[in-house]
């Protein structure tokens, strides 16, 4: 599988830091949905899903959490530590979050709204497709 992380450019000065998201220039797709996940609790993982047409990028704003990707033929673990690094999971890639940290907030943009009727959330049928 392809190496998916982004690595957005950081705007350090005296103050802090900024990191900026444009669709179509450092996001591969435009942007109609933002959303976020925090306050996990302990030993609790996500997802278990994939899109059949969505495709997404997953940012750790705050803290840290592992992403497993699986394209049917290969499965990697993506630890995500930076909010100067995103990563791209593309339609039909079963992905999972694992090990999140107290403080993770996990910000997802997504290129379409939220419809149930794009998840594939069993894993026999995303095998089989
Ligand atoms: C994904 C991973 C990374 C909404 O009503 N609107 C939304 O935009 C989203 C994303 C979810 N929901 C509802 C649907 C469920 O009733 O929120 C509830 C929790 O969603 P879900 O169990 O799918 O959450 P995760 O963390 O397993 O998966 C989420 C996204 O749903 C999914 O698209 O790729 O984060």
């Amino acid at each position: 599988m392809k190496n998916n992380l982004l690595n957005f450019i950081d705007i350090n000065d005296e103050r802090g830091s900024l990191v900026s998201l444009e669709a179509f220039k450092n996001i591969p797709f435009e942007i109609k949905r933002v959303y976020y996940i925090y306050n996990t609790k302990a030993d609790t993982a996500r997802g278990f899903h994939a899109h059949k047409d969505l495709k997404q990028v997953l940012i750790c704003v705050n803290g840290s959490c592992d992403v497993l990707l699986n394209d049917r033929r290969e499965k990697i673990t993506i630890h995500l530590n930076k909010p100067s690094q995103g990563l791209l999971v593309d339609k039909m890639i079963w992905h999972e979050m694992h090990n999140f940290s107290p403080d993770c907030i996990l910000m997802v943009l997504a290129s379409d709204y939220y419809d149930e009727q794009d998840y594939i959330r069993e894993y026999e049928e995303f095998l089989e497709r």
